[in-house]
């Protein structure tokens, strides 16, 4: 099967780093498709950021279906576009964070978020209680690391965020770790060694999970809400993302 692992911000680097996870942890047979947009923010930390870049995960999505790729991850913690892309794709799409949320739930009762900008905390606590994980979200701890500092391998920012996932584990009383931000994704498992806990990357459990859906030949279901967008005049810089045409 073909996957389409997208990055929805537009660093190459950090797309590099995703679609390095991706394989790591994909099955012997699974083709994987490591793509960004070509427009939008370099990194997705504000809600502006988030919502100027749900275009371009669109336009990725469009691409990827040409291409016949079975199913899609959506790799960055705020999980952008995740519903529009479902409407858009004949694949299952799943995004990091409701995955990573998601396998925490079932390792722990209570699990802690450890992720970037403390600006961001909020997007993570609105995912939360839209997935219904505030029964084991137990808080969510900004670094006030940039996304852009995570781009590399072995990022200096590595003792951060260990002392922050220590102090969360102690004062959330949680016994497992997401990590929030695909930029962490190379960091999880260092960190589970040192740590004694599940510390869980987006990315790792997406892939594996998309690949089962597809494995099992379950896709979004096309009945009410992410059904195919309805056709009408879209205008000005949109006008090439109006359906049908855009998917003829
Ligand atoms: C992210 C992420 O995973 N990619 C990105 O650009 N921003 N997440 C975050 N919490 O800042």
């Amino acid at each position: 099967m073909k996957l389409c692992i997208l990055n929805p911000n537009t660093s190459a680097a950090m797309t590099a780093k995703i679609g390095a996870q991706a394989r790591r942890v994909a099955s012997p047979g699974t083709q994987i498709l490591a793509v960004n947009p070509t427009m939008g923010p370099a990194s997705i930390e504000s809600h502006y950021d988030d919502a100027v870049a749900v275009l371009g995960v669109l336009e990725e999505i469009r691409k990827a279906e040409a291409q016949g790729c079975d199913g899609y991850v959506i790799a960055c913690f705020g999980d952008p576009g995740l519903r529009a892309a479902r409407e858009a794709a004949t694949g299952p799409v799943i995004g990091i964070a409701e995955a990573a949320m998601h396998a925490a739930s079932f390792l722990a009762t209570g699990f802690s978020v450890v992720t970037t900008l403390t600006r961001t905390c909020v997007i993570a606590e609105h995912l939360a209680q839209a997935y219904g994980m505030n029964g084991f979200c137990r808080n969510i701890h900004g670094t006030d690391i940039p996304v852009l500092d995570l781009e590399g391998d072995n990022p200096p920012a590595y003792a951060t965020i260990r002392a922050a996932c220590e102090h969360a584990l102690a004062v959330d009383r949680s016994a497992a770790i997401v990590l929030g931000c695909a930029g962490m994704s190379d960091l999880a498992a260092r960190l589970s060694g040192e740590l004694g806990v599940p510390v869980i990357d987006g990315v790792g459990v997406a892939v594996r999970l998309v690949e089962s859906l597809v494995a099992l030949n379950l896709s979004t279901s096309k009945r009410g809400d992410y059904a195919p967008p309805l056709p009408k005049p879209y205008v000005g810089l949109t006008s090439g993302f109006a359906w049908p045409a855009r998917h003829a």
